[in-house]
């Protein structure tokens, strides 16, 4: 008995290693592939609720989110592409925001069930500006300017403390998730003169996240 026990043990051992790879590949659905990032038009950042989508290539929707805070796919409004089909590995995802296909960075986009991967969209077309209090020259008739023309860089003004601007990554004039992320992408890092070391002292850690957050402005 011990032997046909022996063989039992056996046969079921090579014939789960032949069936493995089998299940694993036919299993339907397959994971989604989680997708996240920024979204950016041309002349700045995407105003909130706009509808982002991951399309296969044949355009087929497989996975929605909104735009929130000029991102998409972060809490709580994550993005899953699904593959209910199992039938999308290694197809090329397209996004589209408000209906408009994005550039996206990386600038190919593969799918691959499982994987969770920052994908920052840029769409190709400028938002409409809304019409916002026409800045007036503060000086009427302003004599002369104050300097001379011929390619001086006049130093733009920043409505932000010397502090904030110090924590303002983006340059954007506002302290909010866009510097926050910049400061997740560069969590931990030491490389010299990061954009995310907000105090300079080497070191990208939680005192350049308290920095971040002392100076919150959104
Ligand atoms: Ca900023
Ligand atoms: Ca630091």
């Amino acid at each position: 008995m011990k032997s046909v026990g022996n063989i039992f043990t056996k046969f079921t051992a090579i014939f789960g290693i032949l069936l493995l790879p089998v299940l694993v590949f036919a299993q339907s659905p397959s994971l989604p592939h989680q997708f996240f990032g920024s979204v950016n038009y041309t002349n700045g950042a995407a105003p909130n609720g706009l509808s982002v989508e991951a399309r296969i290539i044949n355009g087929s929707v497989v996975g929605s989110s909104v735009t929130a805070g000029g991102n998409y796919g972060y809490n709580p409004n994550l993005l899953f592409a699904l593959d209910n089909d199992g039938a999308f590995a290694g197809e090329t995802v397209e996004f589209y925001v408000d209906g408009v296909k994005a550039n996206t960075s990386p600038e190919t986009v593969v799918f691959v069930n499982g994987n969770s991967s920052q994908v920052n969209l840029t769409v190709p077309v400028s938002l409409p500006t809304t019409p916002s209090p026409t800045p007036t020259p503060t000086t009427g008739g302003g004599g002369g300017g104050s300097t001379g023309g011929g390619g001086g860089v006049i130093a733009p003004t920043s409505p932000l403390s010397a502090a904030a601007q110090k924590v303002d990554a983006n340059k954007d004039n506002k302290i909010d998730v866009l510097d926050f992320n910049t400061l997740m992408v560069n969590w931990g890092k030491t490389t010299s003169n990061n954009v995310a070391d907000f105090n300079g002292d080497g070191k990208v850690d939680v005192f350049d996240f308290n920095l971040l957050m002392i100076n919150w402005t959104l």
